[in-house]
C-alpha cells in the first residue's frame, strides 16, 4: 500500500499529513507493506512523483493524505474535481486561476476507497470524522484528480482516495489565531483506521470498487 503526504506549505514548519504518515508508515502492519511517498506542494510535480511511485511499487491501494488546517474533523474526500484556483501560490510560485486540472478531462472522479466506512470507523474510535464533498481547489485536489485520471486512463487496477487531516495541536497554537488542532495520537489513529478500512472488503453503500468512476453533470 502506498501512502502519500505533503511537505509543509503556506509558511508552516510542519505538515500534519507528513508528521502523521511518517509515524504510521514506520509501524509494521499485519496485512500490508506500507510505503510512504513524500510529495512537494507543487502543481504537476506532486502528481508526477506519486505516479512514478505507483509505477515502481505497483500497490493495491493508494491512500493520499493532506492537511486542511481549518477543518474540525478528519475528512475522507468523496470526489476530485477538474478545477483549480489557488488562494495562495504553491511552493514553486504557481497560482492557476479558474483552470481545469487536465484540459478536456472529465469533470471529476469519485474516490475508489470506502469513504463512508472510513469515517464511520474513525467515529467509532472517538475521532471527529466526516466525509467531505470537496477536496478544495488547491494542490490536494490537483494531486487527487491527476492520480484518479491516470488510473482511469491507463486502466490501472489500483484503488485510491484522499483523506484531509486537520492541524496538529502545536500548529494550531503557533500564533495562527483561533484554529482547531488535534493530538498526534488522534491523527495517527485516524490514518490507521483509514488504512485498515481500505484494505478490507468494500462497503456496498460506498462509492467504491470498480475502477475510477467519472462524475458526470
Ligand atoms: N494541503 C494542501 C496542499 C498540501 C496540503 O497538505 C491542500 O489541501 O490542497
Amino acid at each position: 500500500m502506498l501512502v502519500s503526504a505533503f511537505e509543509p506549505f503556506d509558511g508552516q514548519r510542519i505538515n500534519s499529513s507528513l508528521e502523521t504518515a511518517r509515524v504510521v508508515c514506520r509501524e509494521d502492519h499485519p496485512r500490508a507493506r506500507l510505503v510512504l511517498a513524500e510529495l512537494p506542494v507543487v502543481r504537476d510535480a506532486c502528481a508526477e512523483r506519486l505516479i512514478e511511485c505507483i509505477e515502481q511499487e505497483l500497490p493495491d491501494v493508494v491512500l493520499m493524505l493532506g492537511e486542511a488546517g481549518r477543518r474540525l474533523s478528519v475528512q475522507p474526500e468523496l470526489v476530485a474535481i477538474n478545477r483549480e484556483h489557488y488562494r495562495i501560490p504553491d511552493n514553486a510560485g504557481n497560482r492557476p486561476r479558474e483552470s481545469p486540472v487536465v484540459a478536456d478531462g472529465p469533470v471529476g472522479y469519485f474516490s475508489t476507497l470506502p469513504v463512508n466506512a472510513m469515517a464511520a470507523r474513525m467515529q467509532e474510535a472517538g475521532i471527529p470524522a466526516e466525509v467531505s464533498s470537496s477536496a478544495g481547489l488547491y494542490i490536494c485536489n490537483h494531486l487527487f484528480y491527476r492520480v484518479m485520471h491516470h488510473l482511469a486512463l491507463h486502466h490501472v487496477p489500483v484503488r485510491a482516495g484522499f483523506v484531509h487531516l486537520p492541524f496538529l495541536h502545536r500548529q494550531a497554537t503557533e500564533g495562527k489565531g483561533d484554529v482547531p488542532g488535534m493530538a498526534p495520537e488522534t491523527l495517527t489513529a485516524a490514518v490507521r483506521s483509514a488504512i485498515d478500512v481500505s484494505l478490507e472488503s468494500t462497503d456496498p453503500d460506498d462509492v467504491t470498487g470498480h475502477g475510477p468512476q467519472q462524475v458526470t453533470l
